[in-house]
């Protein structure tokens, strides 16, 4: 039987390839404003923090390369062909919709590697897939609007949590907190309704309640540094709040949810600005593994992306 192609769009944020793409990636992020010198600087450090250069490009790759491996296998109705599509540094958006385009595809389905729907995450995403499909036309898009909900992808962070909970001596478990964090985001989203706040807090909640958590909060990280006012409590405000608590919390685990994949934010904010300040207060940090190429993450990506065709 002749199986349909489907195009599919997987999109994700990209990272500079190596230190002379860092320019113009910052430069992008910025809509096309160039930053301060200083900005510059201070970007380049970080990722000189963490080894020169991110390991997202890979992780993204893999994460493609094993989903469209995932739905060939889970189904035999469609031949899924990813194609990886990146918001500010090449192979762009426009440019995956395009080659799909040339390769005689007709129809794509569009997911990013976010979970949460934001106006300013998800929707910038898509808006550029579904113009550029657009403009080709006779060529169509289903676009994934989330996913954080979906239960492979809670199962992920349980079980994620639990095995980081059993490391740790079972008398000291009660003085564990668990932080859900996310990237923030300026504080204006919420005078649209965006419901990426709400959607963060549902995916933080089902995890604990399904890993029975004695102590959890959420907070904020990774916010700009504009001018505007960012969705708080930011991170380490809320480690400090943690330690000026009457609980006496030893152990710190990390789950930055609104992330899939170790890169910049998680190795830089969580595992180097969270970890020393955890520690030079007297705590231990713990940060489980990102979903990456996980089974149970790509299961979770697959089932989302069949689900749009019922
Ligand atoms: O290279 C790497 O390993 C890290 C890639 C990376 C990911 C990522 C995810 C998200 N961001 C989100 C929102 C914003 C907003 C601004 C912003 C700025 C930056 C900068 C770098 C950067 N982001 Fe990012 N983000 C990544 C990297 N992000 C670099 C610029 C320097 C800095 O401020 O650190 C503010 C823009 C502005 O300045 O006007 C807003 C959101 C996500 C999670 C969803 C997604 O992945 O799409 C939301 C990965």
């Amino acid at each position: 039987m002749n199986q349909k192609k489907i195009g599919l769009l997987v999109m994700a944020y990209g990272t500079p390839y190596k230190k002379e793409d860092i320019v113009p990636y910052y430069t992008a992020i910025r809509h096309g404003h160039r930053p301060s010198d200083e900005q510059i600087a201070d970007l380049a450090r970080r990722y000189e923090a963490i080894g020169g250069t991110s390991p997202l490009a890979e992780l993204t790759q893999a994460q493609a390369n094993a989903l469209e491996k995932r739905l060939n296998e889970q189904q035999s109705v469609y031949t899924f062909k990813a194609y990886l599509g990146l918001k500010y540094i090449h192979p762009l958006i426009e440019d995956a919709v395009q080659q799909m385009h040339d390769d005689g595809i007709d129809h794509a389905v569009s997911i990013a590697l976010a979970p949460h729907y934001s106006r300013f995450s998800v929707q910038a995403y898509t808006d550029r897939a579904q113009k550029k499909a657009e403009e080709i036309g006779e060529f169509t898009m289903t676009s994934i609007k989330s996913w954080y909900d979906q239960p492979h992808f809670i199962d992920f962070w349980v079980r994620s949590v639990k095995d980081q909970l059993a490391k740790i001596p079972e008398e000291e478990r009660d003085q564990t907190v668990v932080l859900f964090t996310a990237h923030s985001l300026p504080k204006k989203i919420l005078k649209n309704g965006d419901p990426y706040p709400d959607q963060i807090r549902e995916t933080a909640e089902k995890i604990a309640d399904q890993a029975n958590l004695l102590h959890y909060t959420q907070a904020w990280q990774s916010a700009g540094k504009t001018g505007d006012p960012w969705l708080g409590p930011d991170v380490l405000n809320q480690i400090r709040t943690l330690f000026q608590q009457e609980e006496h919390f030893k152990h710190f685990i990390f789950c930055p949810i609104g992330f899939v994949a170790e890169h910049l934010e998680v190795l830089f904010d969580n595992d180097r600005e969270c970890r020393t300040l955890v520690e030079s207060l007297g705590g231990i940090y713990h940060r489980p593994q990102m979903p990456d190429t996980h089974p149970l993450f790509i299961d979770a990506l697959a089932s989302t992306v069949l689900n749009t065709f019922e």
